[in-house]
């Protein structure tokens, strides 16, 4: 089954691509520039994950903490989400998406949830989602927002923000500790313990990307690099110098626990500046 197309949004300096499917922001440009990455040719397939934009990963976080589930990042890329609200001013067009247990039954069996997903576009963006356990059981999830960013060229873009985090290499399995500004030399997937604020500078494209989070205890950093583009299926193999993902997340030993009745919500904005 072939994917509906996106819904397509102007909203001030912006415009921006969102298919309900996996409520997944797809593109996003800011004064006709892209801000968020987009593989060349996409599956538009339902079932298979888009790659580019901000796909999200819930309820786990690659094979999950048990290093054993599928499908890889869990469900919610892959379901049908229901647009519950759009309201457009002068300058922001604001988007709000649930996921309900009909929409994913396969996602925490058993439990009774549900998921809200609000993207405001405007001359910044702002993603806010939040998960309700509105049944009996408790349940605990990994959550991560997963943005790939468009920049010039990777090997030139630094990442500042991160420095003195412990962090995770899932290159080579080792706990590390970050010392300066993140750059990135070869194959790079890391989750550090530590979110908030970072800033990355992209030379090539003269600009500075500011993201702020709020709800998240992770940054996750990741360029496939070479041989990795390569194995991968759906993805080209010079792409990966045009794009790098960091993502916002509650995932491995932070995943979140909810009992009945909570709620817990977690925030991304992105704002850039033209230095
Ligand atoms: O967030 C980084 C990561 O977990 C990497 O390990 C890599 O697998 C990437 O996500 C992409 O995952 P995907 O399932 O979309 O191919």
């Amino acid at each position: 089954m072939t994917l509906d197309a996106p819904r397509l949004v102007h909203a001030g300096r912006s415009v921006a691509e969102i298919y309900d499917y996996g409520a997944h922001l797809w593109r996003w440009e800011l004064d006709g520039e892209a801000v968020l990455w987009t593989i060349r040719q996409t599956s538009t397939e339902h079932g298979k994950p888009l790659r580019g934009g901000v796909p999200i990963c819930w309820p786990w976080f690659g094979p999950g903490r048990s290093g054993d589930l599928t499908p890889a990042h869990g469900f919610a890329r892959i379901s049908d989400w229901t647009l519950t609200e759009m309201v457009e001013s002068s300058n922001t067009t604001a988007l709000t998406y649930t996921l309900r247990p009909v929409d994913a039954p396969q996602a925490l069996p058993g439990c009774d949830w549900l998921v809200t997903y609000e993207v405001s576009v405007g001359d910044s963006l702002q993603l806010t989602l939040t998960v309700s356990n509105v049944g009996e059981v408790a349940f605990s999830y990994e959550l991560a927002l997963h943005t790939y960013l468009a920049v010039g060229d990777v090997r030139h873009v630094s990442v500042a923000g991160l420095d003195g985090a412990a962090y995770l290499d899932k290159v080579t399995g080792r706990r590390e500790r970050q010392t300066g500004d993140v750059t990135i030399t070869a194959e790079t997937d890391r989750v550090y313990d530590r979110s908030g604020e970072v800033l990355v500078s992209d030379p090539e494209r003269g600009r500075r990307t500011r993201i702020s989070t709020q709800g998240a205890a992770n940054t996750v950093v990741w360029n496939p690099w070479i041989a990795k583009s390569r194995a991968m299926p759906d993805f080209g193999d010079d792409e990966w110098t045009g794009m790098l993902c960091i993502e916002a997340g509650n995932v491995l030993e932070n995943a979140v626990p909810l009992g009945p009745g909570d709620s817990r919500s977690l925030s991304y904005a992105v704002e850039v500046a033209v230095p």
